[in-house]
């Protein structure tokens, strides 16, 4: 049977929420992170080589990495609902947004943790000077990048329900963790109406909820 290992506040929410999306049947193994270093614990980090979260184990084969992991499961029920085929009017949008996720937002988003993270623990000594070169990154790149992917979210979705179009996909799981973190980590609020209608409309999904009954507590991107 297909595990999901689990661990705690971490983007193996979006695999949760794609099995209770499917009624896969599959078993849940929770994992906390390091008291200390927010890390994933030892006997996490022992299931592959990167030790990082999400990762499946199905018979022999351990999987990590998101989108694999999404794809993997969706070839098992052949599901081209939530990941439209290549004749779909969806298509284009979906595998742009699908993509762009995990290959251009999710790393916006944890560059920004990051480089405040940079100055909260660098030594006092070292501080001001740390502070000057985040904010010179940030000025430089790191904002610029990150408005222009809200700018485009917001119209993305003032186009459509949701981001592929008026169905509901395997995009806006992917998308749909980000949009949790960017609500509480880089400021996509009201200034985002029609990200906030995303993100108001995903919640209500029963799926998602069954899936963060199982999560428990969620911090978005608590590392
Ligand atoms: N590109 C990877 C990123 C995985 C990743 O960085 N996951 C974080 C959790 S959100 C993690 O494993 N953190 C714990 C650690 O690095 O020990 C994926 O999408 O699976």
């Amino acid at each position: 049977m297909l595990t999901l290992h689990h661990l705690e506040n971490s983007q193996s929410i979006r695999v949760l929420w794609l099995l209770e999306e499917l009624e896969y049947d599959y078993q849940i193994q929770h994992y906390k992170r390091d008291s200390a270093t927010s890390l994933a614990p030892e006997n996490y980090k022992a299931l592959h080589i990167m030790g990082t979260s999400p990762c499946i184990t199905d018979g022999a084969l351990v999987l990590p990495e998101t989108n694999a992991i999404l794809d993997y499961i969706m070839d098992k029920v052949d599901e081209t609902a939530l990941r439209p085929d290549c004749q779909s009017s969806l298509r284009t949008n979906y595998l742009y947004w699908y993509h762009a996720a995990q290959a251009s937002f999710m790393p916006l988003l944890l560059e920004s943790l990051i480089f405040k993270r940079m100055v909260n623990k660098a030594p006092a000594i070292i501080r001001p000077i740390i502070r000057l070169v985040v904010k010179k990154v940030k000025e430089n790149y790191l904002d610029m990048r990150l408005g222009k992917m809200l700018s485009q979210i917001e119209s993305r979705l003032a186009e459509s329900k949701w981001f592929a179009g008026d169905s509901f996909t395997a995009a806006d799981i992917v998308m749909g963790y980000c949009m949790e973190v960017a609500n509480v980590r880089v400021g996509m609020d009201d200034r985002y109406p029609n990200a906030q209608r995303f993100l108001t409309q995903m919640r209500q999904r029963p799926a998602y909820k069954r899936a963060m009954d199982k999560n428990g507590i969620f911090e978005p991107l608590a590392q």
